[in-house]
């Protein structure tokens, strides 16, 4: 086995947060993309952890992404509160609009935070996890570039388009599920292929709409919807709420922009933030307790509630410490020494 280096969280985020500095992003964008990766190293969610680094730089590198980016908030006062990124990471344009978001839900039951004009590589859980601290639930959702068929087709149009959702559980972690509307993330094909690994079954058509386990295949032709019919109406919808009905980019109008799929994605999102207390006001039962019976009554049964997996890997990874592997220290490593140079 090759050589593991453990590092905590802290030191995690301040080796990722100093590559960022290097090249070039604000401290401010810097601190929110390392924190985001390294919950992503963390809970165990490799797809969107150190990897998704070089990544970053290569969009910052091709022009597509401004590092150093201000966000601004457009706040009338009503129910949807705007953050236009201004062609920055969504991460600074999420951390300055989500306490707007969820104190204005308190106030009218419902609040939506639409963010504009930014590239998002991250998951959606850590944005979920924070709007669920602040004592609302959550559902987020946003486009990606064109990799996915729809299904019944075979030529990508679709984004892998996440959907989460996030409901508050007074004195333990939320309840929390976050998913590509694809069989599977891109990312995770991503990781299957630099392991020399087949993919399963229906993930993905190679480039003449066969099907194929070959990842390279895969990402080079077309991934599929999760469900088929279902997933690919669900997918729909995002590219609707969180392209066409925000006035920003569909998953399409993404990869247009972006030429590529080797850079991360432009485009926009849409989170709504709920506060169960106001719905509930004046009619039967307390939401939350409620959702206690049903959740231990799902638990109950021998399933395991969405994030288990996570929140299991990041009391393991709090305690312990995160093992990083040779080839990801080394990475990380180049980045920090040769910033944007270091980057094809
Ligand atoms: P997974 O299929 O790995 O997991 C999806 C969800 O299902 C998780 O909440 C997971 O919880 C839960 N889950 C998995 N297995 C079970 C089970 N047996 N019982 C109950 N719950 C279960 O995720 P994807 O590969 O679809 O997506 C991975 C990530 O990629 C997501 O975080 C998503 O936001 C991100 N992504 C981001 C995109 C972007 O454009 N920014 C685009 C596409 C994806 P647990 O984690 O605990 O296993
Ligand atoms: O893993 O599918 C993915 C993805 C696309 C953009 C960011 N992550």
């Amino acid at each position: 086995m090759s050589q593991t280096t453990t590092l905590t969280f802290d030191a995690l985020t301040a080796l990722i947060c100093e590559i960022f500095v290097k090249a070039g992003f604000s401290p401010r964008a810097a601190g929110s993309l390392a924190a985001t990766i390294a919950a992503g190293e963390r809970d165990a969610c490799k797809s969107h952890g150190v990897y998704r680094i070089e990544g970053c730089l290569r969009t910052v590198k091709a022009g597509k992404v401004a590092p150093a980016a201000e966000p601004a908030v457009e706040d009338e006062g009503g129910a949807i509160i705007r953050v236009d990124a201004a062609n920055g990471f969504s991460g600074p344009a999420f951390d300055l609009g989500a306490p707007l978001a969820a104190e204005r839900a308190k106030k009218l039951g419902v609040a939506a935070l639409v963010i504009n004009r930014c590239t998002h590589f991250s998951a959606l859980w850590p944005e979920i996890e924070t709007l669920t601290g602040m004592g609302v639930a959550a559902l987020a959702m946003c486009p990606s570039y064109a990799t996915v068929a729809p299904a019944g087709g075979a030529k990508p149009l679709l984004g892998t388009n996440p959907i989460a959702f996030g409901w508050p559980r007074p004195g333990g972690n939320p309840y929390v599920f976050d998913f590509a509307t694809s069989v599977a993330a891109r990312g995770e094909i991503e990781l299957y292929r630099r392991a020399g690994r087949q993919l399963p079954e229906g993930w993905g058509l190679d480039a003449e709409g066969r099907p194929t386990t070959d990842p390279a295949e895969a990402l080079a032709g077309a991934m599929l919807p999760f469900g088929g019919h279902k997933g690919s109406a669900i997918s729909t919808m995002v590219e609707l709420l969180a392209g066409a009905m925000i006035g920003d980019l569909t998953s399409a109008e993404a990869l247009d922009y972006l030429g590529t799929t080797a850079l991360a994605p432009h485009h926009g999102e849409l989170i709504l933030a709920f506060s169960p207390e106001r719905f509930a006001a004046g009619r039967r039962g307390d939401p939350f307790a409620r959702a206690e019976v049903l959740f231990e009554a799902i638990a109950g049964q021998g399933a395991r509630l969405p994030s288990q997996r996570r929140f299991t890997a990041r009391a393991k990874a709090m305690a312990e410490g995160i093992v990083l592997s040779a080839e990801e220290m080394a990475l990380m490593e180049r980045l920090r020494e040769g910033g944007l140079d270091a980057v094809a």
